[in-house]
């Protein structure tokens, strides 16, 4: 029998609305400190019931890949950091669902200040007990699109004590651009935490945080999380979009090569990234979702 497996299909068709695409409406302190600092909170994002509906299909998904991992012990430092399942939406309708919302799409344009976002990628970042620590690095690098209008949106699916840690931030980092091309490891570890005392940027990092709540974060912002020290699973899932409008950078090469092939179905350099596995997810071609209630 020929065991190939058989290549996803690709339906980035937007699904049905639901409760999900509620948008929510940011004050302007919030967009302002996003500006000054490249990244953010927003708490209760997400409600606790929209978690329950969404988390048992990612952990499935996640659970699923992590039997593929070695041991933490026989690791480099990048994989024990977490179980890392990438583009989930395209394995699973309900988690599609989740990372098509018209909620969390419309956060990250209005944070940026552009007028649209399409979809990069989204990707389960499971960091077990145990697990290591996540190295300084700039997402940038990994990412061949010719803007610095990037976000990741980072969103806990269990409630996150502060003894495991949430995401640190360099803040004001993504202004300098692009700091080193480093992939995560134990080099981007020590060549950008040098960076971080040189250029003496204020680390952050928002503490605890409740299922639902998120951050969101440049491209271009460096920063890092604490390992895993609990006997706690962190469970977290990303959103990654670029704005509307963007091309495909000349630079595909090293780093970005992977990015290119599995995240913009290697659209040729200086064309538009607005290939099949990039669906515009702001705005919505109908506008007709209410406004509920305020973001933060
Ligand atoms: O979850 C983590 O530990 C790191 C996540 C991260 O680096 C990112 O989402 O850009």
């Amino acid at each position: 029998m020929n065991a190939a497996k058989t290549p996803l299909s690709i339906d980035a068709r937007l699904p049905r609305r639901s409760v999900i695409d509620r948008t929510v409406d940011l004050d302007v302190g919030t967009v302002d400190a996003f500006h000054r600092d490249g990244h953010v909170v927003v708490r209760n994002l997400a409600s606790r019931s929209e978690i329950a509906r969404y988390r048992p299909a990612i952990e499935a998904a996640v659970q699923r890949l992590a039997l593929r991992y070695p041991p933490i012990a026989e690791r480099d430092t990048y994989g024990k950091a977490f179980i890392q399942a990438l583009n989930l939406w395209r394995r699973d309708a309900r988690i599609k669902r989740f990372v098509f919302s018209a909620r969390f799409a419309r956060v990250a344009a209005d944070l940026m200040g552009v007028p649209g976002v399409r979809l990069y990628h989204d990707q389960a970042l499971f960091k077990e007990p145990d697990g290591g620590h996540t190295p300084w690095h700039q997402d940038q690098a990994y990412w061949p699109l010719d803007t610095e209008d990037t976000i990741t949106m980072w969103m806990p699916l269990v409630d996150i004590p502060a003894e495991i840690g949430t995401m640190t931030f360099a803040s004001g980092s993504h202004s300098k651009g692009e700091l080193g091309r480093f992939i995560i490891g134990d080099e981007s570890h020590e060549r950008f935490g040098e960076v971080v005392e040189r250029l003496g940027f204020e680390e952050h990092t928002f503490g605890a945080m409740k299922a639902g709540d998120a951050t969101f974060h440049r491209g271009l912002t460096l920063h890092r999380a604490a390992a895993n020290l609990t006997s706690i699973m962190r469970g977290v899932m990303t959103i990654i979009w670029f704005a509307d409008g963007t091309r495909v950078s000349a630079d595909i090469g090293g780093a970005r090569f992977n990015d290119h092939k599995f995240w913009l179905a290697e659209i040729p350099p200086g064309e538009l990234a607005a290939g099949p596995l990039n669906p515009l997810l702001w705005p919505r071609p109908e506008r007709r979702v209410r406004s509920t209630r305020p973001g933060c």
